[in-house]
């Protein structure tokens, strides 16, 4: 690690816009600042291969659809991604189909994997002739509520830098460091552990039924989503601080198999485990998202659990939201918009926050068998029931599924 004496070499020139991460949110702010001849640069902690590889989200809603279409930023996703209408419960009660896709606002979700979104949208900010550096690690933010903020970043060789910005966004992720530039007293931090956990996992398999699968059973949790015609993501509730070492291949598809309900619905197509992970459902969000001129944007600003599928979307909706105004204050000396970032996004943070809690509330029922897991249970049982049969509750359902 490298280490700072004195005065530290300021690196470059000074960029209009440091974006610290170069993650959905980073490089559609940069792809959107870039179309309006704004300098910035882009510092990422780790390298081009790694971010192009990360596998996480894939269900795009329609207004990241839109937001990537009109910005230029859609070729990929429109030639690859696949429309997606249904989702599919199941339950000891029997299984149903929701085809969302003709309910509420009948919008539908584009599936396309995050790690090809990343890859296209780095080409193309490239291509606009963004400067990113990948292996450069932003140490800290200093000065953010002046004129002159600045980073301490470290490169891949260890060297430690100095760079100086007009505007910094925060888009480096939940374990990011831009949130700790915002004093204590200058925001309010909502936190909440939803005390669920889920072994995620990524199989080398086409998927198994034409719709996302949500599958509530007395050992937890089970969840199928499709991510390309050979790879599927799968979800086991599992218990707080479980290994995902200790799940054996055979273990993993026995126990999708039985909460899926292999046996009734037909057997899941199996394949090799390429990666798995526990993900802890909790949810985070600070208000205001905007400290001086810090802005936090996506996963930064607010952590949402993937109940929903919500991250990536709010990570794009707030990247335009911000890119916008960056453009309107930047090329039209208009700084009302900048001024109302953290106001134009946190009602839809808000309303993402509330639909994923009302999920985690509806796929996982309280394990055990004293009265009150009982009884949570039969109500669990009578949302789904209702989800089945009514109209406006598949209404609601929809119009909040996908929109953002
Ligand atoms: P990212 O993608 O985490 O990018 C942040 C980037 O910042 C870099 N970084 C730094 N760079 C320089 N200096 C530092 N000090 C840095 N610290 C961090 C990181 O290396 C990284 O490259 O944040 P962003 O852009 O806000 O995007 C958020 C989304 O990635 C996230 O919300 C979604 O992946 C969540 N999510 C899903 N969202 C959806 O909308 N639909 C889905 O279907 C969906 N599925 C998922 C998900 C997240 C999952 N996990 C892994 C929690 C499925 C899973 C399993």
């Amino acid at each position: 690690m490298g280490q700072i004496t004195g005065n530290l070499p300021a690196s470059g020139n000074r960029p209009t816009v440091l974006i610290v991460g170069a993650g959905p949110a980073g490089l559609v702010l940069g792809n959107l600042l870039r179309a309006a001849d704004i300098d910035c640069l882009i510092l990422e902690r780790q390298s081009r291969a790694h971010v192009e590889h990360r596998a996480r989200a894939g269900y795009l809603a329609a207004n990241t659809v839109r937001i990537l279409t009109d910005n230029g930023l859609a070729a990929g996703l429109l030639r690859n991604g696949q429309q997606h209408d249904t989702c599919m419960f199941r339950t000891d009660h029997g299984s149903f189909e929701l085809r969302y896709g003709s309910r509420g606002r009948g919008e539908v979700h584009t599936v396309y994997p995050q790690q090809d979104l990343v890859r296209d949208l780095i080409a193309e900010y490239l291509d606009r002739g963004g400067d990113i550096r990948f292996e450069t690690r932003v140490r800290d933010l200093n000065d953010v509520d002046t004129n002159q903020p600045w980073a301490t970043c470290e490169g891949a060789d260890g060297e430690v830098h100095q760079r100086s910005c007009e505007y910094v966004a925060g888009c480096d992720g939940q374990h990011g460091i831009s949130r700790s530039a915002v004093p204590a007293d200058a925001a309010q931090r909502y936190r909440r552990d939803h005390g669920v956990s889920w072994l995620a996992l990524l199989a080398q398999a086409p998927q198994s039924m034409a719709a996302v699968a949500y599958a509530v059973h007395a050992n937890g949790f089970a969840g199928h989503m499709a991510r390309s015609p050979s790879v599927t993501r799968y979800y086991l509730q599992c218990p707080r601080g479980h290994d995902p070492a200790s799940w054996s291949h055979e273990r993993i598809w026995e126990e999708l198999h039985l909460r899926m309900r292999g046996e009734l619905h037909g057997r899941l197509r199996e394949g090799q485990i390429l990666e798995r992970g526990v993900v802890d459902m909790s949810s985070y969000v600070m208000d205001p998202i905007q400290y001086g001129r810090l802005f936090l944007v996506g996963d930064a600003a607010s952590l949402i659990s993937p109940s929903a599928a919500k991250g990536a979307n709010l990570a794009v909706m707030e990247a335009e939201v911000l890119g916008k105004a960056l453009v309107a204050h930047l090329k039209g000396d208009d700084e009302q918009q900048l001024r109302g970032y953290s106001a134009a996004c946190l009602p839809r943070v808000w309303r993402a926050q509330e639909f994923s809690h009302w999920m985690i509330n509806l796929l996982h029922g309280p394990m055990g068998d004293d009265d009150e897991a009982v009884f949570l249970r039969a109500l669990q049982h009578a949302r789904l029931e209702s989800l089945r049969t009514s109209r406006s509750h598949q209404d609601f359902f929809a119009e909040n599924y996908v929109g953002i």
